[in-house]
């Protein structure tokens, strides 16, 4: 038994565990810490090489009190945890909802069945979804565009694409959280089918699904409605989430979020729902107050492979996470919400899970909210209430919408 081994045993053994090592005069002590405090000190030594290893519990370090870092391992980004901060207990503070008047037809409305569009297009009487090309699409189908050749400094490459814009519902009064299951299942299949139609372009890599939900996020309808923005190249973020579970992948042999979803399962705390074939939770890593991930339980890429059960699994547990956030504050709880999935057309993507992240800004009530200002803009994202207590409340709201408890 050499020094080597000794080592390569213990960390094998202790993978988890922070190490620290002290040489003491010819011995060599390895001080390791672990993130159990009932665990008892374990001594090991070894003549030959005269080691000595000891493995004790001090650690002092309360993740629920003391400030923290932890990672996203999705991106790698660190996030700061001051859970000192929101130690008050919890007011549970419930402004009163303006009882929401919106028709279930507004003749002012572009999106609404019937009407006109702003640049003339009138929409169809749609009964269900409707789907048009956004008539101010960010991405154009430019054509293949040949750019200059690459500078170091002046970094710009020619950016193709299509943007479309989804009526989630012909009622304008609606939100996700408002509609049938039916009703959901209706746009999660129409979700699939326009990924499918998109992906069969060979120039387009990468397709992303998404709803910007509520005033406050920018949004400039309340009629119940999402985009989809396809493009010739891999968004950095997509990138960076792919380079990560792929690598994950190529050393474990399963994705990053199975293992990371196992994980949760044992632990609990963090989950908020589950069903059949996908969980909703508060990630570990959460930046926002209320963040939370839907993650598939099989090891699938895109949301082409979801069979008709997992779809229908999705528009319930989407219908469910949506109305513990309507319940949080009774509001209309707005969010940027969308589908992190596999790029296409880009030869193979093992590794890579689908998944949805929820971003709400909200904090403590219905109208304040969340800046990502100073520290944040300028280091990392940080939040005071932890993910795990944002997850007990939203396990304990209601999965009754509150309008329609009487
Ligand atoms: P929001 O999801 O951010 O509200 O965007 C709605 C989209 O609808 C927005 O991208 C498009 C805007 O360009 N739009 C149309 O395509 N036609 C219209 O008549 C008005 C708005
Ligand atoms: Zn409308």
């Amino acid at each position: 038994m050499n020094l080597r081994t000794v080592i390569e045993s213990i960390l094998l053994k202790y993978p988890l565990f922070y190490m620290s090592i002290y040489l003491l005069k010819f011995d060599v002590c390895f001080h390791l810490c672990c993130d159990k405090s009932d665990k008892p000190p374990v001594t090991l030594s070894c003549d030959k090489c005269r080691l000595y290893i000891e493995y004790k519990c001090d650690m002092n370090f309360d993740i629920t009190t003391d400030p923290h870092t932890r990672i996203d391992i999705l991106t790698g980004e660190r996030i700061l945890v001051s859970p000192h901060r929101s130690k008050r207990p919890w007011q549970g503070q419930v402004e009163k909802h303006s009882a929401d008047s919106r028709p279930a037809h507004d003749p002012t409305c572009y999106l609404c069945p019937g009407n006109h569009r702003a640049e003339g297009d009138v929409n169809p009487g749609y009964t269900d979804s409707f789907v048009f090309v956004n008539d101010y699409a960010a991405l154009l189908d430019t054509g293949d565009k040949q750019a200059a050749a690459e500078d170091n400094l002046f970094i710009a490459t020619p950016e193709r694409g299509i943007c479309k814009v989804i009526c989630f519902s012909p009622r304008h009064d609606l939100t996700l959280a408002e509609m049938d299951i039916s009703a959901l299942i209706k746009v999660v299949d129409v979700w699939q089918d326009e990924f499918r139609a998109l992906s069969t372009t060979e120039w387009i890599k990468y397709i992303q699904i998404f709803e910007n939900k509520g005033a406050m996020m920018g949004c400039s309808n309340p009629h119940p409605h999402g985009q989809i923005w396809a493009q010739s190249g891999i968004p950095s973020s997509i990138e960076r989430e792919g380079q990560r579970q792929q690598d994950y992948y190529q050393r474990h042999g399963q994705t990053m979020l199975n293992a990371y979803l196992t994980a949760e399962k044992e632990r609990g705390e963090r989950l908020i729902v589950e069903n059949e074939s996908h969980v909703a939770l508060v990630p570990f890593w959460a930046k926002w107050p209320f963040e939370t991930m839907i993650i598939s339980k099989r090891e699938v890429q895109t949301i082409l492979e979801f069979t008709a059960e997992e779809k229908r699994d999705l528009a319930a547990i989407l219908r469910d996470l949506t109305v513990r956030y309507d319940n949080l504050f009774e509001t209309s709880f707005p969010y940027s919400a969308g589908m992190h999935q596999a790029p296409v057309n880009s030869g193979n993507q093992r590794g890579w899970h689908w998944h949805m992240h929820f971003y709400p800004p909200l904090l403590r009530s219905a109208t304040v909210k969340k800046f990502m200002v100073g520290y944040e803009m300028l280091a990392d994202a940080q939040r005071d209430i932890t993910p795990e207590v944002a997850a007990e409340r939203l396990q304990q709201a209601s999965d009754v919408h509150y309008k329609r408890k009487g």
